[in-house]
């Protein structure tokens, strides 16, 4: 038995599957865009399939806190993996991300700027794992879904693992310049498919505006915002 959860990778590219350049984002902030990461990366869904991940989390946290004499965490939260490049690209007033349960990859315990409720391990599979034996002490929320944000070697090691079995991918137009990239071509590689915008609502939970733009210094950059299954 994995106890592994599905894992859902979120990420903004370009047409050339760009996704960064020295250590920060390609493009200019595009605040809408952030927003809907943010949001989406909050919502805990209510309904199945995740119903009966939540369920069992729940029951085991009830399980364990009639016997702990200490408060224990009982309101689902969704969890975001980063590594620790993407961890320190986070502006610090924004780290840990609120309302979500942080977990960074890192071969050192030291990180810059973590507090104590931030779950570090060296790997995406030991870090889940210490993260369910803290939800079970009820030292840590009980767990919503999961999101991998990044960067390319944290991206590369999630789509290794039959686990990750949907990517959230905004596809931002024109030629940013570059010089990391993300390590599937979903458009190319058969093994993913884009779903309808139908399949897209139903997951993130609200009606999505599939395109946009935004001005940023001067310019209009657009963007979509699509869903793509492993098939
Ligand atoms: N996915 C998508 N769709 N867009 C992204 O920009 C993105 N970025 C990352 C991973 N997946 C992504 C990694 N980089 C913040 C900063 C950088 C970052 C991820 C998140 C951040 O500060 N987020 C705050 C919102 C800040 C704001 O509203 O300005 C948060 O609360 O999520």
């Amino acid at each position: 038995a994995t106890s592994i959860p599905p894992l859902t990778l979120i990420v903004a590219t370009t047409a050339k599957n760009g996704i960064g350049k020295n250590g920060t984002l390609p493009w200019p902030m595009l605040k809408k865009e952030m927003a809907y990461f943010a949001r989406i990366t909050k919502r805990v869904p209510s309904s199945a399939p995740d119903a009966s991940l939540l369920a069992e989390t729940s029951s085991q946290l009830s399980d364990s806190s009639e016997t702990a004499a200490t408060a224990t965490i009982q309101k689902a939260q969704n969890v975001v993996v980063m590594g620790r490049k993407t961890w320190e690209s986070i502006p610090p007033k924004f780290r840990p991300l609120p309302q979500r349960t942080n977990v960074v990859i890192s071969r050192s315990e030291k990180l810059e700027g973590a507090s104590e409720d931030v779950i570090v391990g060296d790997s995406i599979s030991s870090a889940l794992s210490s993260l369910v034996s803290k939800v079970k002490e009820g030292q840590a929320a009980p767990l919503g879904r999961v999101f991998v944000i990044g960067g390319a070697a944290i991206y590369k090691q999630a789509l290794d693992m039959e686990q990750a079995k949907s990517i959230l991918l905004t596809r931002v137009e024109g030629e940013w310049d570059c010089d990391t990239d993300f390590p599937v071509d979903v458009e190319a590689d058969q093994a993913w498919s884009r779903k309808q915008k139908s399949e897209l609502d139903g997951f993130v939970g609200e009606d999505v505006e599939e395109k946009l733009d935004e001005e940023v210094k001067g310019q209009k950059v657009g963007y979509e915002f699509r869903l793509y299954e492993r098939v």
